[in-house]
């Protein structure tokens, strides 16, 4: 199983191996003897490069690797955001620790309530179905394709998966353990490295979101696909924000605090809000997902001279995707792609017929309306985080 390993990961791993105690019992990556959290690589799965584009402590799902016969995406095959690395923390001796003055009872940071996954494990189970996304999936087309590159990982667009999640609804342990009608706030913290850019220590990785969404669909969950949570996304327990931007689904969930006043974090203060360009200063923090439409292609991509059945998938966070068009011909024309049933929080799988390809360049183009009525632009306004690029993709065909 190592031999499939790229190269870089193979070193990546022994150096775990030695350095953070991760031993490599008959090929496969064991969970480690003892207790702790201490940081591993920045990945550990396997990121083979035909499945991934390996960004270092980011991956990107390829594409074309999506079986058109696959509704979920695989765990295997799901990207990975890491800000630092994923750390390695003990199933046993875990411990979700809730606090906050929004607790029917207040209480500080030093005598929060501590819950193990057995204590969470007695609250009704649940499970969803979402698209998990990062906010910044397509930033490279703001380059590549509008010509004002955006800062950070230079995604196409695949930073993004459907996941069916198992776990608890957040709402079921607030009512639990008691909400004061006057908490407003909550604020996630992960239990991985500090995140430190540019000399500055940013603390642990930590989001707040509102109340409303808590008791709403945020799910407490420790499964994916009907396995235990992976390492790499979050295990053993990570919130999820169902059609919300991926950083507000933190990883390894070690706190919540909950507050009758906003809480902050650089998270949704300086980064994950839309700044630069023509927005206004003031803009809010980034919450629902746009809609974005990725064909299930390389990129670019060779296709034969003959009659061809493209597949592709659409998505939004606002809900169902009503609609999808699709062109061949950069935009000339447009057709209605035909489109397969999505499930509830899911993406709709869709495909076209291509009925004659010409030899030479084409453009692919794929244009997603959502009951929202939010239809994909042809252009996206630049934002210096290069988040939210919800354009059409142009998207490079050679026809031989
Ligand atoms: N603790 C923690 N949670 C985190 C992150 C992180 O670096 N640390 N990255 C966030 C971002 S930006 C995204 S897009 C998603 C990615 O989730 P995944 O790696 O499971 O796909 O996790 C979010 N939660
Ligand atoms: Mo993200």
């Amino acid at each position: 199983m190592i031999d499939d390993y790229a190269p870089s990961r193979r070193t990546l791993l022994s150096t775990a191996a030695a350095g953070a105690a991760v031993a490599v019992v008959g090929g496969r990556l064991a969970p480690p003897a003892v207790a702790g959290t201490e940081p591993a690589g920045p990945i550990l799965k396997p990121l083979p490069p035909e499945w991934f584009t390996d960004f270092g402590t980011n991956a990107e799902m390829r594409w074309d690797s999506v079986q058109p016969g696959e509704y979920l995406t695989r765990p295997a095959r799901l990207f990975v955001r890491n800000h630092t690395s994923t750390p390695l923390v003990d199933a046993r001796t875990y411990a979700l620790r809730v606090y906050g003055d929004g607790l029917s009872t207040p209480r500080g940071q030093g005598d929060a309530l501590s819950l193990t996954l057995d204590d969470l494990r007695r609250l009704p189970a649940s499970e969803a179905i979402s698209v998990h996304e990062c906010t910044g999936n397509g930033r490279s087309f703001f380059g590549s394709q509008q010509g004002t590159p955006a800062s950070g990982t230079a995604w196409q667009l695949g930073a993004v998966g459907a996941v069916r999640w198992h776990g608890v609804r957040l709402k079921h342990l607030l009512r639990r353990i008691g909400l004061d009608p006057a908490a407003v706030s909550i604020q996630a913290t992960g239990l991985d490295p500090s995140y430190v850019s540019g000399g500055v220590d940013y603390g642990s990785v930590r989001r707040p979101f509102p109340v409303s969404k808590a008791l709403d669909d945020a799910i407490l969950a420790w499964g994916m696909n009907g396995r235990p949570l992976p390492r790499d996304h979050g295990y053993p327990l990570r919130l999820v924000l169902p059609g919300w931007v991926g950083i507000g689904s933190i990883k390894w969930l070690g706190s919540l605090e909950v507050s009758t006043t906003e809480l902050t974090s650089p998270w949704n203060t300086t980064w994950y809000r839309m700044t630069g360009g023509s927005y206004p200063a003031d803009s809010p923090p980034l919450t629902v997902n746009p809609v974005r439409s990725a064909w299930e292609l390389p990129w670019a991509a060779r296709l034969p001279a003959r009659k061809i059945r493209l597949t592709g998938r659409s998505w939004s966070g606002a809900g169902h995707i009503a609609l999808v068009e699709v062109s061949t011909d950069g935009g000339a024309t447009w057709h209605r792609a035909h489109g397969g049933t999505a499930k509830r929080g899911g993406w709709t799988q869709w495909s076209h017929t291509w009925a004659r390809p010409t030899p030479g360049e084409h453009v692919l183009m794929a244009r997603a309306t959502d009951v929202a009525g939010r239809t994909q632009p042809l252009e996206t306004p630049f934002n210096d985080g290069g988040y939210f690029f919800d354009a059409v993709v142009r998207h490079p065909v050679t026809v031989a």
